[in-house]
């Protein structure tokens, strides 16, 4: 049997994790058995321990992104075919990761022919940073990041406007249609993974099409590399222990500090994701590039906890983990102690794909 891979990509903060849990529920609901594939520059990440948390089989590409590690993306697709016999295969790559039809999609099709069936290239974007990207602005991002953020649309054969629950109906429906004529080539949805909005319509188009990849990019990899060189990242993994604490108010007070001390520096957010594990309890956190910090689910109160710690920052990333190092550190007291599970900062290097196809594959 064929599994359908649904490769969805997005900028960082674009929506892309909240929609695929989303889609992984209806698509369960319908009798269909899925598994999703997350991807980063590093092992520990906040959107794998969600997901796991939700009770999905979730395989992790870490330590490169998906291009620059292809035989790591199949193997996952492999083991995961083996081990859940999945009907759709959900993959979420980096956000800072663009080229993807020429790296990803055509290998695919060319390569695996006989066990997946590849879906159109969905591309998430949030619509008030795509209206300003299109609008000829940056959207809060350094504007080598930003002209990632327009190679993404160029080469999405879907492009999906996200969190229209938040937004005008009226000024989603105008960007549609800028967008429509922009990005000729692409079909273009909108969707809420929040209510659930637009959510049929989009997998309608991404499931039951059967051409994928139908554009390439003609993409500047010096400007691309320095896009993805101006963020610092950093994945934590910390066992607290020695006090009761209000878990929630923590990841609260953590995030804050956080923010207020980006800010201090003027440092542009990617992301910064907290989540804070007690048993099966768990609260997650989420500090977006405007600001915007939105905390779900509850952890509880216990004396003894897992957090996780993911952050994008526009700043080395040696300044990023002190910054992070002292603001946990903060929030310890003399009973309240640390011990780091895993600790990884890294800049992102530059992006050397396994595989970059010229020309488009049939399928
Ligand atoms: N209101 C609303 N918020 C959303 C929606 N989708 C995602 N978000 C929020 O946007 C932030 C980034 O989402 P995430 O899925 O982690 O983005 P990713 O970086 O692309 O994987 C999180 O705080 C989400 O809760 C949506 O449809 N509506
Ligand atoms: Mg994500």
């Amino acid at each position: 049997m064929k599994t359908k891979l649904l490769l969805v990509g997005g900028f960082l903060g674009a929506g892309k994790t909240t929609l695929l849990w989303e889609t992984a529920k209806q698509l369960m609901k319908q009798g269909k058995k899925v598994a999703l594939i997350t991807n980063d520059q590093a092992p520990q990440l906040v959107d794998s321990a969600l997901l796991q948390n939700e009770g999905l089989e979730v395989a992790e590409v870490s330590g490169s992104c998906f291009c620059c590690n292809f035989p790591g993306f199949a193997d996952a697709i492999k083991q995961l075919r083996l081990k859940a016999a999945p009907d759709v295969i959900i993959a979420e790559p980096v956000g800072s990761c663009a080229d993807l039809s020429a790296t990803i999609i055509q290998p695919l099709k060319k390569f695996y022919q006989a066990d997946l069936e590849v879906a159109p290239f969905t591309v998430l974007a949030d619509p008030a940073r795509l209206y300003s990207i299109i609008d000829g602005g940056t959207g809060g991002l350094h504007p080598d990041a930003a002209y990632i953020y327009r190679k993404q649309m160029e080469e999405g054969d879907i492009i999906l406007l996200t969190k229209v629950d938040v937004y005008d109906k009226d000024f989603v429906d105008d960007l549609l249609d800028n967008v429509t004529e922009q990005f000729a080539g692409a079909n273009v949805h909108k969707v809420s993974a929040q209510t659930g909005e637009g959510v049929d319509e989009w997998l309608a188009d991404a499931l039951n099409r059967t051409d994928a990849g139908k554009r390439l990019l003609d993409i500047d990899y010096d400007i691309y590399a320095h896009g993805e060189a101006v963020l610092g990242w950093l994945n934590g993994t910390l066992l607290l222990k020695g006090a009761e604490t209000n878990w929630d108010a923590f990841a609260n007070k953590l995030l804050t500090a956080l923010d207020t001390r980006f800010k201090a520096s003027s440092a542009g957010i990617g992301h910064v994701k907290v989540i804070v594990e007690n048993g099966s309890q768990y609260i997650i956190g989420n500090l977006a590039g405007d600001g915007k910090l939105v905390l779900r689910h509850s952890a509880g109160t216990s004396d003894e906890a897992k957090v996780i710690i993911n952050a994008r920052v526009e700043m080395s990333p040696e300044q990023l983990d002190r910054l992070v190092r002292e603001e946990v550190a903060a929030l310890l007291t003399d009973n309240l102690t640390e011990e780091v599970l895993a600790w990884k900062y890294l800049m992102p290097g530059r992006p050397n794909p396994t595989h970059r196809f010229r020309e488009i594959i049939n399928n």
